[in-house]
């Protein structure tokens, strides 16, 4: 099988209320910036990236893998993904100007539609290509019903809605007010709602600093937090790592990390408990894959990041023995042929061939705004 085509497209998807936000970012629609890849058999392979619909950017990152990455794509074998996702990766452009930023997140879109080809061309879910089983379930844990930007009240209902309605298990809240202790009492009010049985996880996305974190971070003891997610800035070990010395509350990282490397650094320093791999971000399911066995062979728990909407990671948590949990956030469901099922907590098992990242063509027509 040849490559022939690289089609672009970017999506701008409306999330689920009108606006959700968390400390740092406050977003009205998801963006989804990605390609149709095309071969000489008529396969087509599915891939995108997850960011917060800017249209410049996302305009950036689809000429990235169209003219950038598209001319060293043409005529290869779709399905050699490893190897493909090599040459990328140590092209000579990409090792000059890249290894980060916007050419990962063009590289990981590619890499997505790529196993998705491959798993089409089996005419298997990719999770079946991988080696995984419906026998390990994935559990699901919801964070959308813990925005930083609702009331205390809303957000309680909406938490409880979540696990007492839906029967999520898990479910994950925003922190990082501008008063810290609006944070904790938030926390209590939630954990007061939803009871002692369900796992609640927070998320700074990278707010806090190391003082208020040596405050207020032990605090998070008394209400059973799971993890303590992107407590500091994104890339300061450093800071983790003290921060991990001294809190019971397991750190958990990684959705805006870009590479194998830093994830390494990260493991290396002890300064995380729970990878958080974005497939849409880090260089694509084989990246994730990657940082998994690199979690496994530590001894850390590997969560994938909702970045891609769940589609094409589920398959992957399936089958790698150090996932067993996804983050779910709804918001491009209606976008794909085979959306997930999660019921009672947990992913129903996808059975169509491929990553499950094929696009509804209603989908292509209506949110399309490249
Ligand atoms: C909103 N999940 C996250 C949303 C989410 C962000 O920007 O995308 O909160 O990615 O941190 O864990
Ligand atoms: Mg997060």
């Amino acid at each position: 099988m040849k490559i022939t085509t690289l089609t672009p497209f970017i999506l701008h998807v409306p999330v689920t209320k009108s606006v959700i936000g968390d400390a740092v970012h406050k977003i009205t629609h998801w963006g989804m910036p990605g390609v149709m890849i095309g071969t000489d058999e008529g396969i087509v392979g599915y891939g995108y990236g997850g960011t917060h619909a800017d249209l410049v950017t996302d305009r950036l990152i689809t000429t990235l893998i169209t003219d950038v990455f598209g001319p060293m794509l043409l005529g290869e074998d779709p399905c050699s993904v490893q190897h493909l996702y090599r040459k990328l990766l140590r092209s000579s452009t990409n090792i000059w100007v890249g290894r980060g930023g916007l050419l990962q997140l063009a590289l990981s879109a590619i890499d997505i539609a790529l196993w998705d080809i491959k798993a089409k061309a089996a005419k298997q879910p990719l999770w079946r290509v991988l080696g995984g089983s419906p026998a390990d379930k994935v559990a699901a844990y919801n964070t959308d019903c813990g925005w930083l930007v609702r009331s205390t009240p809303e957000l309680v209902d909406d938490c409880k809605k979540m696990v007492f309605e839906k029967n999520f298990g898990a479910i994950k809240m925003k922190i990082g007010k501008p008063d810290p202790r609006e944070d904790i009492r938030r926390i209590e009010a939630v954990r007061r709602a939803i009871g002692d049985d369900k796992r609640l996880m927070v998320d700074a996305n990278g707010k806090w600093d190391i003082a208020t974190a040596k405050q207020f971070a032990p605090l998070l003891a008394d209400y059973d937090i799971t993890w303590f997610e992107e407590p500091l800035w994104h890339e300061d070990v450093a800071a983790h790592k003290l921060l991990a010395r001294r809190i019971n509350t397991p750190i958990a990282l990684g959705e805006l990390l870009y590479t194998f490397d830093q994830f390494r650094e990260f493991v290396q320093a002890g300064a995380v408990d729970y990878l958080q791999p974005d497939a849409t971000r880090c260089g694509g399911l084989t990246a994730v894959w990657q940082i998994a066995d690199l979690g496994l062979a530590f001894n850390l728990p590997v969560t994938p990041h909702h970045g891609d909407m769940m589609q094409a990671q589920l398959h992957l948590v399936m089958a790698h023995p150090a996932c067993s949990l996804l983050e779910y956030i709804p918001w491009a469901l209606d976008c794909f042929v085979d959306p997930v099922v999660v019921r009672d907590g947990f992913y129903e098992v996808p059975t169509a061939p491929g990553a499950g990242t094929t696009l509804r063509t209603e989908a292509l027509e209506r949110f399309n705004v490249l």
